[in-house]
């Protein structure tokens, strides 16, 4: 049995290139993601996606033009926690991409991706993202380099993975 905790994850594109933060501090540190972290109490997955957006990189986002794309679920050997993440991404948002403390943010080629200074699960899922296709992954880590096994699907529909009171 695990305790779940809900995360956001959010990423800008265009029709060539996607937005990446290089995180400043905390966990994970030194690594290129999207932007997002933990859905407080009382607060809507959507809302704290666009929060976590406008914290870490100063752009606005509204609801409707944030759109999920993915679910993934992290375990790491020895932990009962799972990190639940819901992935969102968008391609209108208002203001510049900007540094703060948390984030560094810069545009990156669809082709020059820095997976090796990513998560390693990333350039697992990374092509469903980029190809347009619903996901939803479950990856177990032993320490925070190692993949020890995942599962990975194409889904053809968000909607019937919203298990939780939280939307
Ligand atoms: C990716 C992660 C994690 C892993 C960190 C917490 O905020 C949501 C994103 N997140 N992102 N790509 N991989 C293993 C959890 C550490």
């Amino acid at each position: 049995m695990y305790f779940r905790k809900l995360y956001t994850l959010v990423f800008l594109r265009n029709d060539t290139h996607i937005l990446l933060g290089l995180k400043k501090r905390g966990f994970g540190v030194d690594k290129w993601n999207g932007f997002g972290g933990k859905v407080e109490i009382n607060e809507t997955i959507i809302d704290a996606a666009i929060r976590e957006l406008k914290e870490e990189s100063c752009v606005v986002v509204k609801k409707c033009n944030l759109k999920n794309i993915g679910h993934l679920e992290f375990t790491f050997e020895g932990d009962p926690t799972m990190m639940d993440v819901r992935v969102y991404s968008a391609s209108i948002f208002e203001g510049a991409p900007t540094e703060t403390d948390e984030m560094s943010p810069k545009w990156f080629a669809y082709t020059e991706i820095p997976f090796q200074d990513m998560w390693p699960d990333d350039i697992i899922w990374f092509p469903f993202m980029l190809k347009g296709k619903l996901f939803y992954g479950k990856f177990h880590y032993k320490g925070y380099d190692t993949i020890l096994n995942y599962d990975l699907q194409e889904i053809e529909s968000r909607e019937r993975f919203y298990d939780d009171k939280n939307k």
